[in-house]
């Protein structure tokens, strides 16, 4: 297999799916140099069959707005692989959804899954439909419109969709209560991210954030370093953000800043518990504003229009927006100001030419499906609760956390540590998800 032929044959196939290709190739170049030495991958043609998706669903949603207006939007759901267990993957609710948004997202999350320990295969769905200024009448309306199309796809024992940007509690509230209306089956296994009356895990909204943490614990560990007293940039401010800086915080470290679309929010003496518990109200208000937490703390945050999180002095960088949010220049800005690790948390947040500039400048990296894989392994854990009918305790979901992302790490080290005892935990993540399903694919035969 060569990653060059693969991707020439993928862009005439697929022009313009510039998300999609740039994840295929990333993976590829990390695992060319394994693959090779498995002649049975290339006989059963295992790359030219896991790059392509399962299946694909498309729809249109129909919906009326307060104004009585009727607007029409586009609905996916990518079923990528199936390979170690039913399709399981979040929802995206987002103005510049496409096709190649949520095939990227899907394959990533293939791998993802497959590192988490449980079995569970890849998927991603969603809409072009733009929450920023919508209603909660509208946000239920068109979520209802939504799942009058996705029901027939998915199922607790087929495919179980979840959160991802602009999609939370409340919409997944509206779109569970409009399934079980068409579906009529009451059970609760065929969401997750649920209510805490209905189903849902206790830490499942903190569980991507906490993840990530506990992963860069253990990279900082492996590194001879600790979080305590640490200055951490965070950008976005929606779920996985407030995981993110509720547990640093907890942890020691002190988070400096928190970003928008609109901006940056700088944070001198770092973020307090009133503070992140705003980023909540902030993320259900629909405004879209970072500088809403300025406004209402302006003693504490100081908020700069058109900056990004990076333009802030910290020691650690954590990406928990949306894909390529971290450019070189970014990279090169952190890293003048004294930054010395970076841990992707959203889905492909760092643009190739940035990881690439922190591998070779000394800083540490580790990518998002590693990273962020807490949130979806919770999302496991919410569906063995679910299948058991009964619910674990903050303590058992958290120790199982807390074990899965413990073993991530191992796993990044064990097929990423190179020659010269540095760990490449991009390569290590790729090669042990990719190890997992490529093997699974060869033991289930050509189909
Ligand atoms: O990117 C992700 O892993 C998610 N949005 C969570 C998916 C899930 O099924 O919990």
């Amino acid at each position: 297999m060569k990653t060059t032929d693969i991707m020439q044959q993928l862009s005439r196939k697929h022009p313009g799916e510039s998300e999609y290709l740039q994840a295929v190739q990333e993976v590829l170049e990390s695992i060319e140099d394994v693959y090779n030495q498995h002649p049975e991958f290339e006989q059963a043609q295992i790359i030219e069959r896991l790059v392509e998706p399962d299946r694909i669903f498309t729809f249109r949603v129909v919906w009326t707005d307060d104004r009585g207006k009727v607007q029409t939007n586009l609905g996916y759901r990518v079923q990528f692989n199936s390979a170690i267990g039913p399709y399981k993957g979040g929802l995206r609710f987002h103005r510049a959804v496409t096709l190649s948004m949520l095939k990227f997202l899907g394959f990533e999350q293939t791998f993802k899954n497959a590192l988490t320990t449980l079995p569970m295969g890849g998927a991603k769905g969603g809409s072009d439909f733009d929450p920023v200024g919508k209603s909660d009448g509208e946000i239920m309306r068109f979520c209802q419109a939504f799942m009058m199309e996705l029901w027939r796809c998915i199922g607790p024992d087929q495919d179980i969709p979840a959160g991802d940007v602009g999609v939370g509690g409340r919409e997944i509230g509206f779109l569970n209560g409009m399934y079980q209306k068409l579906a009529r089956e009451y059970h609760t296994g065929v969401l997750t991210g649920k209510g805490m009356t209905w189903g849902g895990s206790i830490l499942r909204p903190e569980a991507t954030g906490y993840g990530a943490l506990y992963f860069t614990q253990h990279l900082l560990d492996k590194a001879g370093k600790t979080l305590k007293g640490k200055k951490i940039a965070i950008s976005g401010f929606g779920n996985v953000a407030w995981g993110a800086a509720k547990k640093a915080t907890e942890l020691g470290a002190k988070v400096v800043a928190i970003s928008g679309p609109d901006g940056v929010c700088e944070i001198a003496d770092g973020i307090t518990a009133e503070m992140i518990d705003y980023m909540l109200i902030m993320r259900a208000s629909n405004r879209n504003k970072v500088e809403d937490m300025a406004t209402k703390f302006p003693d504490k945050a100081v908020f700069k229009e058109g900056k990004k999180a990076w333009s802030v002095k910290c020691d650690i960088a954590l990406p928990c927006a949306f894909q390529n949010e971290l450019a070189l220049e970014d990279a090169q800005e952190l890293k003048r100001n004294g930054c010395w690790c970076c841990c992707e948390v959203s889905n492909m947040g760092c643009q190739p030419d940035a990881i690439h500039y922190f591998q070779h400048n000394g800083v540490l990296f580790a990518p998002g499906k590693a990273v962020n894989a807490g949130g979806v392994a919770t999302s496991g854990l919410e569906m063995t609760q679910n299948a058991q009918h009964l619910n674990w305790t903050a303590q058992e979901v958290d120790d199982r956390l807390h074990h899965i992302m413990k073993s991530i790490h191992e796993q990044c080290v064990m097929h990423g540590t190179q020659a010269d005892g540095t760990i490449d935990y991009v390569k290590g993540a790729n090669i042990a998800g990719f190890m997992k399903v490529a093997t699974a694919m060869l033991e289930q035969g050509i189909i």
